[in-house]
């Protein structure tokens, strides 16, 4: 890989000066990217660029950072063996000047560029930037879509516009019809658009998924792996084993072992826990699809694929693509046409802070003790963990959108801005008044009993509705409910729980207020709960 020193030798009659920028951000390191389509090995320049203003804006969990940075050295590597100039500047270069825009000047102050050519980033604080570099450097910008994504921000924009609430599933077979994914003619594969009902299987005690593949570190992780420890020992999470794929080639191994043997069951233990098992059959794919060494589309057709050769059966290759085609794309869609005011809603006008467990302090809560711990070690937790769970909690618990979100973005190796936001301000906490879902997914302890194994162990009661060993998920439903009456109760899929709760005695009632106003003072004052 060129180092930002050896990109800057004398141009040569073999090297005229770089006439155009091509940069490359830390999850664009895609070979077909748009910005590198026309790319013209004589007369451009790649820049890349690991900087601390992007690890540290919010605190990001070492495996991430490890993981960005070292995939991107990987690519680098490649672009360079396919022929490309390369200016790389690494984290300890004494001359970074650490941040993207900081590079960008640098590599323009030391070149006669005329033009840079970037594809649209994935979050909007980096666009607000980009857009600025035309009259801040006085070159041509040419800002290109990103044709990963199977549904462009103006396509969504279209189907969006005018709609006051939006809903995945008519999106998801809008697009099954438009890309004629798991399609048989005008029809839905299999005859039916959504197996979600075959799909929420508690775990049997005799079914041991099979392992997720492990990556060895090669010296280039290696030597990220020491610098990011030196760099950012402050930030949680642990960093080692470091056992993720950085290359595209370990990438699509991890899909193919995917497709081979976890597919067949996503669909039926796609709501399930258990305790030492982070990723079930679930495909832990995310890491990859999210810095682009995989791309969506190719993995949609691989699960397609196994479903059209018997394989897999249709509720798990079509509950996996809803997952790809459907709500991936949608939550993208949604960022780009409710940004930047997607990022300030706060609809249930939650204000609680962040209680520390979520940054891993004491909790007889075993549940989120579990799915805590687990995503300190693999900065990984698989969709009903971080909804059903640890978002069902800082939902009931009323904790602040900004403060929830921070932690997202900080805790996932597979969080970016577009897909966090959403999920968290959207699904989670439903702070966008059902714009993205049509109902907070809030829930009791019988839920996260029936789905896991979590609550045989636990110093609560998952039986118990209220008093001292009651599960706390169980009290504090009902009193968001309550509590929350005024903005919830005309939702029709509501209806039941507030029937539910209207006909519940006073006693009983008042007895849930009392140990929720309780538990949740305890939470303030930094009590383990
Ligand atoms: P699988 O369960 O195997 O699913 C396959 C793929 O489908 C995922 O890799 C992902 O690309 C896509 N997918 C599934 N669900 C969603 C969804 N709700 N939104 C978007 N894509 C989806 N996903 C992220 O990629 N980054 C995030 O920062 C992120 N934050 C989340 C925060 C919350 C509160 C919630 C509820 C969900 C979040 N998700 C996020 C979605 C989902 O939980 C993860 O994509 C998934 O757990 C990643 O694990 P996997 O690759 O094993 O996914
Ligand atoms: C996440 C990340 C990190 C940790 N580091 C870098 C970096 O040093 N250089 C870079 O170009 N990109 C990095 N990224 C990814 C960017 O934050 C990413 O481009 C934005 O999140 C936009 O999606
Ligand atoms: Fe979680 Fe309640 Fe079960 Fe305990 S009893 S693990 S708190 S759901």
């Amino acid at each position: 890989m060129a180092s930002s020193k050896s990109s800057r030798r004398a141009p040569s009659t073999e090297a005229p000066s770089p006439d155009t920028l091509r940069v490359i951000l830390g999850d664009q390191l895609t070979h077909t990217i748009s910005s590198l389509s026309d790319v013209d090995a004589g007369r451009d320049l790649v820049l890349m660029a690991e900087v601390d203003d992007e690890a540290t804006y919010v605190r990001h969990h070492p495996r991430k950072i490890a993981l960005v940075f070292s995939a991107m050295r990987h690519f680098a590597r490649e672009l360079e063996e396919r022929g490309l100039r390369m200016r790389y500047t690494r984290i300890d270069d004494p001359r970074n000047s650490h941040s993207i825009d900081g590079e960008v000047e640098r590599a323009l102050g030391e070149n006669a560029v005329q033009r840079i050519v970037v594809t649209h980033p994935g979050e909007y604080r980096v666009l607000r930037y980009i857009e600025q570099w035309a009259s801040r450097f006085g070159v041509s910008v040419d800002i290109r879509e990103d044709e990963r994504f199977l549904v462009s921000i103006a396509a969504f924009g279209k189907w969006s516009s005018g709609r006051k609430t939006l809903r995945m599933e008519t999106f998801y077979r809008q697009s099954r019809r438009d890309t004629g994914v798991l399609m048989d003619g005008d029809s839905p594969a299999g005859g039916q658009w959504n197996y979600d009902k075959s799909n929420r299987r508690r775990l049997p005690a005799d079914v041991e998924p099979p392992p997720i593949p492990v990556f060895e570190p090669d010296d280039v992780t290696r030597t990220v792996l020491t610098l990011v420890a030196a760099r950012y020992a402050g930030h949680f999470g642990e960093l080692e084993p470091f056992d993720l794929a950085v290359t595209r080639r370990d990438a699509l191994a991890a899909l193919d072992d995917f497709v081979a043997h976890r597919l067949a069951s996503f669909g039926h233990y796609q709501d399930a826990m258990k305790t030492g098992q982070s990723a079930l059959f679930h495909s832990v794919l995310g890491f990859y699809l999210n810095i682009g060494l995989l791309v969506p589309r190719e993995v949609i057709d691989a699960v397609e694929s196994a479903y059209r050769s018997d394989r897999v059966p249709i509720n798990a290759a079509e509950g996996f693509v809803r997952q790809v085609l459907g709500w991936r794309e949608y939550v993208r869609g949604v960022y780009w046409t409710a940004m930047p005011r997607y990022r300030d809603l706060n609809a249930l006008n939650a204000k609680r802070r962040l209680p520390s467990l979520y940054w891993g302090a004491e909790t007889r809560m075993n549940c989120l003790a579990q799915c805590v711990s687990q995503t300190r070690r693999s900065a990984y937790a698989h969709h009903i963990q971080r909804l059903m769970v640890l978002g069902n909690f800082a939902l009931l618990c009323g904790i602040d959108p900004a403060e929830v979100n921070e932690w997202y973005l900080v805790v996932y190796a597979d969080a970016f801005e577009w897909v966090e936001l959403p999920n968290v301000t959207g699904m989670i906490l439903f702070a966008d008044g059902g714009y993205l879902a049509s109902k907070p997914y809030a829930a009791g302890g019988a839920y996260i009993n029936r789905m896991s194994d979590y609550c045989g162990d636990c110093h609560y009661r998952v039986g118990h509705k209220t008093g001292e060993f009651a599960c706390p998920f169980n009290y504090l439903y009902w009193a968001f409910l309550d509590g929350h009456r005024e903005a919830l109760s005309d939702n029709p899929r509501l209806a039941m729980p507030y029937r539910t709760l209207d006909r519940m005695d006073s006693t009983r009632r008042d007895a849930i207020r009392q140990d929720a106003r309780l538990f949740l003072a305890r939470l303030d004052d930094g009590e383990c709960v």
